[in-house]
């Protein structure tokens, strides 16, 4: 048996307090990589060559993973020839690092060029936490080792040269740096591939991995032997791969490379799979035979994110119910709505109510009652919820909300179902704080807004409308009617109003009392206002100026028209 001192002597060093990460709680992954490299016993690496692959070796068990230039090179399906650079070498390391916890020892080809090159790569490796790179006696741009024969080597100076660039190179202590030998490959014979693993020994190589592409492992296991443990050895049976793992135990062999075989596995596997979909036009033969989409989210950790999003993410806000009242005929409208109610006539196009409920949408409200009175069949639109006051004729506002009571539930708007208003008037209400919020038009006077016989729902506040672009916020609501008079008159309610979970309970309960007092039957949505503040509910005001309509006779429907 192979003496096996030196691994057990390395061992040791690595463990002493003080080197490296070993005060830290977490070993480094470098350090992992050393433990296990000097460890008195045969340890494995498996190829990766992209951060799901090395997901599954992690996943299989193994202690570390071997970032093969072969494989990386062809899952980016160029040959294994420098033709990936260095740096894209590197993403692809990130992504490995990533996504696994255990160490990464990468083929590191010839170091990308001379001792200068070794030493960025050196720097940027430890940077990414990768434990270790090998590094080949070759020039480059560098070819596969079983491609060919006799490719030259690199002088033994000069290769030493690299070693000692790269290891005065690592940030972490632990990281290992292992010497590749190619003699044996290029036909130089055991004495200089022995004279070259002792001269990168002492150039400050941790380890030296002893290639061979002979189909049984003798001269791997004579270079051992003549070796005698004065550093680890690492091997890549590729070729030998008939070779019981028992011989290299025996060698005294420190650490197996499997070094292609995820990647071989899945040109195997991806065109296996793409060549019956071919034939087979049709998915139903393969399903079963590959990997869940649900494997898929589970192997990149998508519940992680689920628990994270939990965590970070803000509470999706949930969207108000919306009640729209549409029950009335609009009798000031004539002929136009003598077989349809106002909130159907057609304003360029489309039916009124429909434009109010496309801006609804568009503000993300989308659970819409729309209570139906005179004519209720003409009021036939898709996505809502319709609730009919079929005593529209004698009734007013507040009994066709109390048609739609089980939406006062919750945050909800109450929209008269007769106007329209851009779609920020509404993203400012659903912002605005408070429990009753309702809308008025600081410019209510404006010439030629209104005919000039028209009564409308005036506001008075505690504060009046000041442009200023210092939030306020709304502000508190005074009295409405159409009774202020105009000196004292802030703004003209639009028929918009937002309830907060609160608010909707209070109005709830005032509708409620309103039904016991016999008030409710004929009562106007202002009424109702003025009665909540009454109980001591606020209700305020969000201040706009223009950029909404609403129809009540010829004059506000010519209006519209030209609007839109
Ligand atoms: C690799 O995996 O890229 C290696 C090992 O360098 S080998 O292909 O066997 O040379
Ligand atoms: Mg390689």
């Amino acid at each position: 048996m192979t003496d096996r001192g030196s691994k057990r002597t390395a061992t040791a060093r690595a463990q002493r307090p003080g080197l490296g990460h070993a005060h830290e709680a977490e070993p480094s992954k470098a350090a992992r990589l050393r433990a296990e490299l000097f460890a008195p016993r045969l340890s494995f690496i498996m190829e990766a060559h992209n951060g799901l692959s090395a997901k599954i070796v992690e996943e299989a068990g193994f202690m570390g993973i071997w970032a093969s230039g072969l494989s990386m090179s062809a899952a980016l399906g160029v040959r294994d020839s420098n033709e990936a650079s260095w740096t894209q070498v590197l993403d692809q390391l990130e992504f490995m690092s990533d996504a696994t916890t255990v160490p990464i020892l990468v083929d590191g080809d010839t170091g990308y060029g001379n001792f200068n090159n070794v030493r960025r790569l050196v720097k940027k490796l430890c940077q990414r936490h990768i434990a270790g790179v090998c590094i080949e006696d070759k020039l480059f741009p560098k070819t596969n080792s079983f491609i060919g024969e006799a490719q030259p080597l690199a002088d033994i100076d000069e290769f030493c040269g690299r070693i000692k660039a790269g290891k005065d190179s690592q940030s972490d202590d632990d990281f290992v740096l292992v010497a590749r030998v190619e003699a044996l490959i290029s036909g130089w014979g055991m004495d200089e591939a022995l004279r070259r693993a002792e001269a990168y020994r002492q150039a400050g190589a941790d380890a030296v991995l002893i290639h061979s592409k002979k189909s049984t492992a003798d001269e791997i296991v004579a270079f051992s032997r003549e070796w005698a443990g004065r550093s680890p050895i690492v091997i890549v049976p590729t070729m030998y791969y008939r070779t019981p793992t028992a011989v290299f135990e025996n060698a005294g062999i420190g650490m197996v490379i499997w070094a292609n075989h995820n990647l071989r596995a899945a040109l195997s596997a991806m065109r296996a799979v793409s060549g019956r979909i071919m034939r087979e036009q049709s998915l139903a033969g393969i399903e079963h035979e590959i990997a869940s989409v649900k494997e898929v989210f589970e192997l990149v950790g998508q519940q992680e994110l689920i628990q994270a999003e939990s965590r970070y993410l803000a509470p999706p806000r949930v969207a108000p119910r919306a009640v729209v009242l549409a029950a009335t005929q609009g009798a000031k409208l004539g002929p136009l709505t003598a077989t349809r109610p106002k909130c159907m006539i057609d304003v360029r196009g489309q039916p009124l109510l429909r434009r109010l409920i496309s801006t609804l949408n568009e503000c993300g409200v989308r659970d819409i009652t729309v209570v139906r009175g005179f004519r209720k069949e003409t009021v036939d639109l898709a996505n809502v919820k319709a609730v009919d006051n079929d005593r529209h004729a004698e009734t007013g506002e507040v009994a066709s909300l109390a048609c739609a009571a089980g939406a006062l539930d919750g945050e909800c708007l109450i929209s008269y179902g007769d106007i329209l208003f851009r779609p920020y008037i509404l993203d400012d209400l659903l912002s605005a704080e408070g429990d009753v919020v309702v809308v008025a038009d600081a410019r209510w006077e404006s010439p030629g807004h209104r005919a000039p016989d028209r009564a409308i729902d005036r506001v008075k506040c505690a504060r009046p409308f000041t442009g200023s672009y210092l939030d306020e916020g709304p502000a508190p609501l005074v009295a409405i009617s159409t009774e202020i008079p105009a000196p004292e008159t802030h703004g003209e309610f639009i028929g918009l109003i937002k309830l907060s979970e609160r608010g909707s309970s209070e109005v709830a309960a005032e509708i409620a009392r309103m039904h016991a007092d016999g008030s409710r039957e004929t009562a106007d949505l202002p009424e109702l206002l003025t009665r909540l503040m009454a109980r001591g509910v606020a209700v305020s005001v969000l201040y706009i100026t223009g950029h909404w309509l609403d129809v009540d006779d010829a004059f506000d429907l010519a209006k519209a028209r030209n609007l839109i």
